[in-house]
């Protein structure tokens, strides 16, 4: 057998092996969410004929003839009874790209589609695009709401690094063929994060910004933004105003941005959320969430303390280390919810919980009190209403 086949067969077999892996609910001791014992898509997921040339006449030692380096940040969205996943896929040349991915019941099996996402350029053509937000609209149109970053051309010479990130918009209906709009127009120069609210607001499109002074800081800017826009066809905020401001001394000190969109309930809207604090390590990037108002989505009623997903084990070990970073969920008809969240801009993970759960997390957690001798006041008011309860805790 030649080496080309020899090589062929194992490739194939340890890829269908992977693909066809059933992931399996971890306990929860928090009772808030399940982690799974599997990563959902890494890049060993990337389909073999975007990697390797299959003519044996021109590639003999059957080689990998393009490098795929890390897949993580997808949007999500529940298209044809499937789970759907777009997934920012990065190859070795560092290009991020979207690929949809999908898979029957959300936790395991993901597939990608034949081919990534063909998108359509402005007069500028993105450098860089990723982490996009999936949005079904009350307009019958899918929104992806994503990051477009190009080099500044005002930096100075010799500076090759300098970026400038905006909001990318881009519509479909099948997740297939897009139609490109324009770059969302902002009162920063710069923008990451940005999410388009699913209903009108006073006739007007409403997006969620993180207006950023810098490509990586966000110095004034900082904080989860509101603002509407007139029209989709030529997107623009003129004023944004702070949801959830970055705060000292939290898990969101200095940026936090807005996952997906949100997820509405009787009770108001979820929303899942990063925020980033900085350490001798570097920074650290958890999820957090909060409620905001039904009628009046850019008011925050409820938040509970700290971090919802923070890394643990392996998850925080990867390109960018001690991360978790989401800007997908799912909320099915009986009202289970898959949480879609990425390692260390690396892999993709799968977490579960319901809308019930997430309720009660959000409504009866305590708040943050932004002081040590408060969130020893806070456990001790857990501590006197459990004196009666202590025999729980008993054989
Ligand atoms: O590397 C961590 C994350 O950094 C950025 O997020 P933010 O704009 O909030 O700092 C993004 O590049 C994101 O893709 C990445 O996961």
């Amino acid at each position: 057998m030649s080496l080309f086949d020899t090589r062929l067969g194992k490739i194939k077999k340890q890829h269908n092996t992977l693909l066809s892996k059933k992931n399996i609910a971890l306990f929860s001791v928090n009772g808030v969410y399940n982690r799974y014992e599997n990563p959902i898509i890494t890049r060993d997921h990337v389909p073999l004929h975007w990697r390797f040339d299959l003519n044996k006449e021109t590639n003999p030692f059957l080689m990998e003839r393009i490098g795929f380096n890390a897949t993580f940040n997808a949007g999500a969205i529940k298209l044809n009874g499937k789970y759907v996943l777009v997934v920012r896929v990065e190859g070795n040349d560092r290009k991020s790209f979207f690929a949809v991915a999908e898979s029957a019941n959300g936790i395991d099996n993901f597939k990608f589609w034949d081919r990534p996402i063909t998108l359509p350029q402005t007069d500028k053509p993105d450098t860089n695009v990723y982490d996009m937000r999936l949005t079904q609209h009350d307009d019958g149109y899918i929104y992806g709401v994503f990051c477009t970053e190009r080099k500044d051309l005002t930096a100075p010479d010799g500076d090759t690094s300098r970026a400038v990130a905006e909001a990318g918009i881009a519509r479909t209906k099948d997740l297939i063929t897009w139609e490109r709009l324009p770059d969302l127009i902002s009162t920063t120069g710069q923008q990451r994060n940005v999410v388009l609210f699913p209903h009108l607001i006073d006739g007007k499109y409403a997006f969620y910004t993180r207006p950023q002074d810098g490509f990586i800081d966000t110095g004034k800017g900082g904080g989860v933004g509101f603002g509407l826009s007139e029209t989709i066809e030529n997107p623009e905020v003129k004023e944004e105003l702070i949801v959830d401001p970055k705060t000292y001394h939290t898990i969101f000190e200095v940026k936090n941005g807005l996952g997906p969109a949100p997820i509405k309930t009787k009770h108001g809207w979820l929303q899942l959320a990063h925020g980033v604090r900085n350490t001798a390590a570097g920074l650290r990037y958890t999820l957090y969430m909060f409620m905001t108002d039904l009628a009046k989505p850019w008011v925050v009623t409820h938040k509970p303390h700290g971090h919802f997903i923070a890394p643990l084990c392996s998850e925080r070990v990867g390109d960018v280390s001690n991360v978790v970073f989401s800007n997908g969920w799912i909320k099915d008809e009986n009202g289970d919810v898959k949480i879609y969240y990425a390692s260390s801009d690396t892999r993709m993970h799968v977490a579960t919980s319901t809308v019930d759960q997430l309720l009660d997390y959000c409504m009866n957690s305590p708040q943050d009190k932004l002081h040590s001798h408060l969130s020893v006041q806070t456990i001790n008011n857990l501590v006197d209403a459990n004196t009666n309860h202590m025999s729980q805790l008993n054989d």
